[in-house]
């Protein structure tokens, strides 16, 4: 048996090892904020990167895990800080588990119901995400915010309800304090 293993180094946000890898940009996430113009405005002149993930596959069994780290800058569109799309899991009964590493962070939680809570998300905090519940993670602070998660191997991804729909709270700077508000476009 060939073990799979990886050093993770949590101050420089780093694996020894990994298979997949992403960058997301403010272009790819233009739906996803709310102030339209200020996300053309930004793209207009620059197109910062939001968030890297690195991470390790498995062959997409139910009784297997998958592990990696995001790296979610600290910034903001509009009043909106820098976050993640947010999913469901196209395998909608998989939960996941998050460990913030660095930074200031909250969760935007939400059950295909409509029930959406917001939640701290600093470092130290391991967040269990339960099954069905769609997750985003938001950058509050002003640092770079790294998280470990871990997942079924066969959870997948399932943008489509956010990105049509988007989640019912939104966390906005006002007057300098992360704060939880009412989606105004649901
Ligand atoms: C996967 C896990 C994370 C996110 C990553 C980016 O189940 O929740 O790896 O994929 O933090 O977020 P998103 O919403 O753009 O996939
Ligand atoms: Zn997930």
């Amino acid at each position: 048996m060939n073990f799979q293993s990886y050093q993770l180094d949590a101050t420089l946000g780093k694996l020894s090892n990994y298979d997949i890898q992403s960058t997301s940009r403010l272009s790819n996430l233009a739906g996803y904020f709310a102030d339209k113009t200020a996300v053309q405005n930004t793209i207009a002149t620059a197109d910062p990167i939001l968030y890297r993930v690195y991470g390790t596959t498995r062959p997409a069994l139910a009784g297997d895990l998958i592990s990696g780290i995001t790296l979610l800058n600290a910034g903001q569109v509009g009043q909106e800080y820098y976050m993640t799309k947010g999913h469901f899991h196209a395998v909608l009964d998989t939960g996941e588990v998050y460990y913030a590493l660095r930074g200031s962070g909250m969760m935007v939680l939400e059950s295909p119901e409509g029930e959406c809570q917001a939640v701290d998300f600093a470092a130290g905090t391991v967040l269990h995400i339960p099954p069905r519940w769609a997750h985003r993670t938001v950058n509050v602070g002003s640092s770079e915010l790294c998280f470990f998660w871990v997942c079924p191997a066969n959870a997948g991804h399932d943008y489509a309800t956010i990105i049509e729909q988007g989640f019912g709270k939104l966390i906005v700077n006002q007057d300098g304090i992360p704060t939880v508000i009412d989606n105004p476009h649901r």
